[in-house]
């Protein structure tokens, strides 16, 4: 299934976004204005634009760690995400979740993790709902490389698998946890080795080709919507920056291996094949780009102008004291 025009359009405006979000955020990171952990989802953005171009407001998503692009890409509102990033108190968690632990029940995003995989399991149950709604929806859940050394992927892949629930394993393969490779880690070496012993369907594309994404994530939904059970779809990619932003290891991945990948940008390669196509014109990106770049401005004032949480709230709005 090849997207539309307009959805060509959409999908480059969501990597734009998330680009430009993340970008404006590192400037204030390094200024000083935002403290805590920032993990980058720059290099990965098209697969967050491209999956979530199939999936309905009323569908659910559970992300990880590295999680603005999903939340985005959901259609999260920017000033209560940057709010909350700040750590102040208009943020989607009044100031005291971070950028870990972003979510909007509104629109279906479940919320983000920084504990790795721990989101699979909230996905299960998520896809478990949907099938007693009995009214279409599907749950989908973001997760690296990582998260497929932890036991609760084995559980949800068995769980799903067995009870045949809607959910879509979206496998973000970026090659590494921190600075530990796959391949140094990983027993099955291939990772759709192991949904495939637990008989669910799987596609593995370049997560840098947008449309790669849209169109596989697409053929899952779909199969999902009918009721075959779950769908496990690798996306193998890269992330730019080291693991979060102000970590004190240094990124030792091979700088020739990243230097490669950055040729391989998902944003400037959908730009360079929309052009070509005509679908955009360089008036037109430019345009979308200083929309996009008001929107976040915005939200970054927002941010800060907004208050800090009272020390006395520190007991407000938490599930247990
Ligand atoms: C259960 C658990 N183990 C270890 C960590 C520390 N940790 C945080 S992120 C991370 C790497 C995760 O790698 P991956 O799942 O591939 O996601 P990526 O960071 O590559 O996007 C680790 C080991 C953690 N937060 N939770
Ligand atoms: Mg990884």
């Amino acid at each position: 299934m090849n997207p539309s025009q307009k959805q060509q359009t959409d999908l480059f405006n969501t990597m734009l976004t998330i680009r430009r979000f993340e970008e404006r955020l590192f400037e204030e990171f390094y200024a000083g204005s935002i403290t805590g952990f920032v993990h980058s989802y720059i290099g990965e953005e098209a697969i967050a634009a491209g999956v979530m171009a199939h999936l309905k407001k009323e569908d659910r998503i559970v992300s990880h760690h590295r999680g603005h692009g999903h939340c985005i890409a959901k259609g999260a509102d920017m000033k209560r995400m940057m709010a909350e990033i700040y750590g102040k108190k208009t943020g989607y968690c009044k100031g005291k979740g971070g950028s870990m632990h972003i979510a909007d029940f509104s629109i279906g995003m479940l919320g983000a993790d920084g504990i790795v995989g721990a989101g699979l399991p909230i996905a299960t149950g998520a896809a478990m709902a949907a099938q007693l709604e009995r009214k279409g929806k599907i749950a989908a859940v973001f997760f690296g490389d990582g998260a497929c050394q932890e036991g609760e992927f084995h559980e949800a892949l068995n769980l799903t698998s067995l009870w045949k629930l809607p959910l879509l394993f979206v496998c973000e393969n970026n090659g590494y946890g921190v600075n530990t490779s796959v391949g140094e880690s990983f027993a099955a070496k291939e990772i759709t080795r192991v949904p495939e012993a637990f008989h669910i369907a799987h596609k593995t594309v370049d997560g840098n080709d947008v449309e790669r994404v849209y169109q596989a994530a697409g053929e899952a939904v779909a199969r999902l919507r009918k009721g075959d059970g779950p769908f496990f779809l690798e996306c193998k990619t890269y992330r730019w920056h080291k693991h979060f932003l102000s970590d004190a290891l240094p990124d030792l991945r091979p700088k020739k291996e990243l230097e490669a990948w950055k040729k391989k940008c998902p944003v400037k390669a959908y730009e360079k094949k929309l052009l070509k196509r005509g679908v955009l014109t360089p008036k037109k990106i430019a345009a979308m780009n200083a929309r996009i770049m008001d929107t976040v401005e915005e939200a970054n004032k927002y941010a800060l102008a907004s208050p800090l949480p009272k020390p006395e709230d520190a007991l407000q709005d938490i599930y247990s004291k």
